[in-house]
């Protein structure tokens, strides 16, 4: 898992004294209590290569000094001099407030914000790659996505804002790039087509599609809150016979948010006696997540059964003999989007960043000999 690198840029100086509402006492009593006043905080950065800043509040008639992050009410730390560390582990614009308190009871703040930029983001090099080869198979397709825009031999763009699942974007042929050896698929927080966020959908549907083979798929996903990116297929038979009929196999999902992004999925879903049936299952980094480096998600996909693969480690099988599982046995075409809010993730929050990317280094199909 790579470290992140930061370099914190300060935005101009931006200070609220606020009082809180409580009136001061009367003149007849003893002075007992006083109210901070004159709060400063300068705020410095002692190594632009990491994400620390140093914050030295003061004031006078001032005994306790907080700082918070952003808003919260919650204090990340307080004491008596006014200096603090801070370390953040995200890039993002945030605010720190610092609260002098007087022995009122009652505080002054002052309000600074701060942007973290990733000066040293996830590239290309970072994170396990498969080979150009492998004994028994012979490679039938791939798109390494080395060129600058998007091969309309192999893919077309669906667009729209009516998708299933209650999400939440409209698709646009504007949120995908091809560049510097990837693709990349862009989720915005962007009004467009009556909706709130844009993204991609990409398929191979009539330009190539496959039966059986080993498919690899080098990815780094994207993360946040309603963040849902998927590389899956689809059979070719769908106009004809509609879902699940067509039968879909789902090679890798991951559903952003707290504690999720470690995780990802995978699922065929099929027509049973008219009814929608479905088998995967999950798999867990031991560290780190989806988002800290580039992954490989694999099928191996025969006559027999599908596995399912993350490094070349295979956390998943599903036999396909079944007679009601002759989905399985026709040529299916690709698919990868990155789909925002809906049943399975939830909506954005707050604390989703946008924009959020899914890169793709390449897509491999190797077929047996
Ligand atoms: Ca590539």
């Amino acid at each position: 898992m790579k470290k992140p690198i930061f370099t914190v840029y300060l935005l101009s100086l931006l200070v609220m004294m606020l009082v809180s509402s409580t009136s001061c006492k009367e003149e007849d009593q003893p002075e007992v209590t006083v109210d901070p006043t004159n709060l400063v905080v300068e705020v410095t950065i002692p190594n632009p290569d990491l994400g620390i800043v140093n914050i030295q509040a003061s004031a006078d008639n001032t005994t306790e000094y907080s700082l918070h992050i952003g808003s919260a009410d919650q204090p990340v730390a307080t004491n008596e001099t006014g200096t603090f560390e801070y370390e953040f582990t995200e890039s993002g614009t945030f605010e720190i407030t610092v609260r002098a308190y007087g022995t009122s009871g009652r505080y002054i703040s002052a309000v600074k914000p701060v942007v973290i930029i990733d000066n040293d983001p996830v590239t290309i090099a970072d994170g396990y790659i498969t080979p150009m080869q492998y004994a028994g198979y012979q490679l039938a397709w791939n798109d390494e996505f080395s060129g600058n825009a998007l091969n309309t031999q192999y893919w077309s763009y669906e667009t729209g804002g009516e998708w299933s699942n209650n999400e939440l974007q409209y698709y646009r042929q504007e949120n995908t790039t091809v560049a510097d050896q990837v693709l990349t698929i862009e989720a915005r927080k962007e009004n467009y087509g009556g909706r709130s966020y844009t993204s991609s959908r990409l398929v191979t549907r009539n330009k190539k599609s496959f039966k059986y083979g080993r498919i690899d798929i080098r990815a780094l996903l994207p993360k946040g809150q309603g963040i849902w990116p998927a590389l899956w297929a689809l059979g070719d038979n769908i106009t004809t016979q509609g879902w699940p009929k067509c039968g879909e196999t789902d090679i890798m999902e991951m559903i952003g948010g707290s504690g999720r992004e470690n995780t990802v999925y995978g699922t065929v879903h099929w027509d049973q006696n008219g009814n929608h049936a479905d088998y995967g299952n999950g798999y867990t980094l031991p560290t780190g997540t989806f988002a800290d480096e580039y992954h490989v998600f694999s099928i191996i996909w025969d006559a027999t059964s599908i596995k399912w693969y993350v490094n070349n480690i295979q956390y998943s099988e599903a036999d396909i003999t079944p007679a009601q599982m002759s989905e399985f046995h026709q040529p299916q075409f690709f698919i990868f989007n990155v789909a925002v809010g809906g049943n399975w993730p939830g909506n954005p929050d707050a604390t989703t960043i946008f924009p959020q990317q899914l890169k793709v280094d390449y897509i491999r199909v190797f077929q047996s000999n």
